[in-house]
């Protein structure tokens, strides 16, 4: 099994290019904010929980998407494997999935982590909350507060695999096409 985790802040691009790499290689994406905007979307009690965290730029509990995690890998027994997108975002995310994968006797293929400045992080989600209807993207204090979680609890993530010699770091800063040329080349070599 391939199984990728796409890593990154907020607007590095993990959605933009999951999108990409599912097409090319066939494999199952798992997006955490995804999913929760799906359970907000069917006003679910989870949702209207989830909502209120995210409309303030700060991380939905553990325990709630290694819940969701863990449904969508038993409901997908074929897939060839996985990509993660936004997930996991905390150390304790990472070793509960660690965990769940070993269950199925599979692991962590690598991770690939997309960097980009916090401006351009800024500009590129303004941009998008404009249209996005994402009332997440719309306010620079939210994304500013979104960006400082993400320093606080999810930067750790990235050394959690890369002791495990699985991180792979690439400039998220250029045209899509030419990102997701080298993130294609890492996959490669994966594979
Ligand atoms: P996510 O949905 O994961 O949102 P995100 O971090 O903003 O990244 P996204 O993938 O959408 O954006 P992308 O960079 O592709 O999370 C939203 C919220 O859900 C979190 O804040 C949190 O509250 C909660 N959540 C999700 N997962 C969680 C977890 N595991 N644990 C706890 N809470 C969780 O793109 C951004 C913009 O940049 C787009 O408009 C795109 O078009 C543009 N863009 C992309 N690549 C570009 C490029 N190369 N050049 C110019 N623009 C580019």
């Amino acid at each position: 099994m391939l199984n990728l985790v796409l890593f990154g802040p907020p607007g590095a691009g993990k959605g933009t290019q999951s999108q990409n790499l599912i097409e090319k290689y066939g494999l199952v994406h798992l997006s955490t904010g995804d999913l929760l905007r799906n359970e907000i979307a069917n006003g679910t009690a989870l949702g209207l929980e989830a909502k209120k965290l995210m409309d303030d730029g700060k991380l939905v509990p553990d325990e709630v998407v290694i819940g969701m995690i863990k449904n969508k890998l038993s409901d997908n027994p074929e897939a060839k494997g996985f990509i993660f997108d936004g997930f996991p975002r905390t150390v304790a995310q990472a070793e509960a999935l660690d965990n769940l994968l070993t269950s199925v006797d599979s692991q962590i293929s690598g991770m690939i982590a997309l960097e980009v400045e916090e401006v351009e992080l800024e500009k590129r989600l303004l941009l998008r909350g404009k249209d996005s209807g994402r009332p997440d993207d719309a306010n620079p204090e939210v994304i500013r507060k979104r960006i400082n979680e993400y320093k606080s609890k999810t930067a750790p993530v990235a050394n959690y695999y890369n002791e495990q010699g699985k991180l792979t770091t690439i400039n998220g800063i250029g045209s899509i096409e030419n990102i997701f040329q080298k993130i294609s080349e890492e996959v490669d070599k994966l594979k």
